[in-house]
């Protein structure tokens, strides 16, 4: 790989220029179509324009760049990550990997690179699911899986999808053209933090990712009975809340109980919401992962049929609405060969781990073959203001990842 111009305090400092863009004072949190996100999306779309690529936002609000290959029209090799975050986010998790493949096409156009197929980046609108609790909302569009029933989930104010996305200036109904054919993308890669401990456990700034492991998402709700705190006696109660904390408790036990097997809660809201009021009503969130799709739908019909016994026992209402499945999405080996070549060749270990969080890659595997390359983060952190990664790794995985678009072949393609 001739001499590049990569920039890896560039990319940093873009990262905290995304940082800035937040909808809460103080922390990080950039939802789905919020002013911040369309603002992200748009210098995003001026660094890809910056890199030579054509930049466009898509129909359910990705930010799309491209560059051409040796002549217009190739099929893409698809490079991307999420500019959405969840609450109190870190600074890496989605736009690292956004912000690197520019670079990485702004290097390769600097030096008048020009390969047998076109690059693209897509900074994905949705991947965290955090407004409107379905995921993967950019990538599904791009791999033409959008499901068209999730325009009608609200957010906790109450706006529904479609109406966030018309007040963003897109239709709805126009989230079809978004997906890609399967003829013009030749695969997907796409840079990411670890977002756990594996490579600085074992001192390494890189590794090959194996497979995503699958998730599912529950929004639970109870309905029970409001009252006065202090003149409804104990055994006469229909406490939401009560009966919703017991059901975390439950999720927690379940899924201690197998290896590999996670089971989260992480969000939770009582109703009204007063000192001096029995919950009427509560309503929580179930997430699910294991790296055995059969295993962990067994532990999500377990979770559920606890939740009924409880409600049962407590005179309670629990109505479980599924609200995303992601199977799990294994690695193309050829992929993680080309990725393992390119770690190969900056004279450094090849290390493959599975992906205990979710990504793109788990959408984008309906429509193309997926590779992923993970840099280390410190001390494992991620979801969290904490998380952090080094000047010097994201050096080595951006020459990393540039090495490999550059080298890319097409499965089976002539080397
Ligand atoms: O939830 C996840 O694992 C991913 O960060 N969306
Ligand atoms: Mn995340
Ligand atoms: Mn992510």
């Amino acid at each position: 790989m001739s001499r590049t111009t990569l920039s890896p305090a560039r990319i940093l400092e873009r990262c905290e220029a995304l940082a800035a863009l937040t909808e809460e004072e103080g922390r990080l949190t950039r939802t789905f179509l919020s002013p911040q996100h369309r603002a992200a999306s748009e210098l995003v779309g001026q660094w890809m324009a910056a890199a030579g690529m054509s930049a466009r936002v898509d129909a359910i609000g990705n930010i799309c760049g491209r560059l051409e290959g040796e002549r217009p029209g190739l099929p893409c090799l698809m490079l991307g990550s999420h500019l959405d975050t969840v609450r109190d986010a870190g600074k890496y998790d989605g736009m690292l990997g956004v912000v690197a493949a520019i670079e990485c096409v702004a290097d390769l156009r600097g030096r008048g690179t020009r390969l047998p197929f076109a690059v693209e980046v897509i900074g994905f609108a949705d991947e965290e699911g955090v407004r409107f609790g379905s995921t993967l909302l950019g990538s599904r569009a791009v791999a033409g899986t959008f499901q068209p029933e999730v325009l009608e989930i609200t957010d906790r104010d109450g706006v529904s999808m479609a109406h966030a996305l018309r007040r963003a200036g897109l239709d709805p109904a126009a989230i079809p053209t978004a997906a890609r054919r399967r003829g013009g993308v030749l695969a997907y890669a796409e840079l990411h933090i670890e977002q756990g401990p594996v490579l600085e456990d074992e001192g390494l700034p890189v590794g090959v990712v194996t497979a995503i492991n699958g998730a599912t998402r529950l929004a639970v709700e109870i309905a029970g009975m409001a009252g006065h705190a202090g003149t409804v006696p104990m055994n006469l109660r229909r406490d939401a809340l009560a009966a919703a904390s017991e059901c975390v408790l439950e999720v927690e036990r379940i899924c201690r109980a197998t290896p590999e097997l996670v089971g989260t809660v992480g969000q939770i809201e009582a109703r009204p919401g007063a000192t001096n009021v029995i919950p009427g009503a509560a309503r929580f969130s179930v997430d699910v992962r294991s790296p055995r799709d059969a295993e962990r739908r067994e532990a999500v019909r377990s979770i559920e049929s606890a939740i009924q016994d409880i409600a049962a026992r407590r005179k309670v209402k629990a109505t479980i609405t599924p609200m995303h499945e992601g199977k799990t999405a294994a690695c193309a080996p050829w992929l993680m060969e080309q990725l393992g070549a390119a770690i190969e060749a900056e004279a450094l270990p090849v290390r493959k781990l599975p992906s205990g969080a979710g990504h793109d890659g788990m959408a984008m595997a309906e429509l193309t073959d997926i590779g992923m390359l993970f840099v280390r983060c410190e001390r494992g952190i991620s979801h969290h203001p904490a998380e952090a990664v080094t000047q010097a790794d994201v050096e080595t995985g951006t020459r990393v990842f540039l090495r490999f678009i550059e080298n890319f072949r097409p499965h089976g393609g002539k080397s």
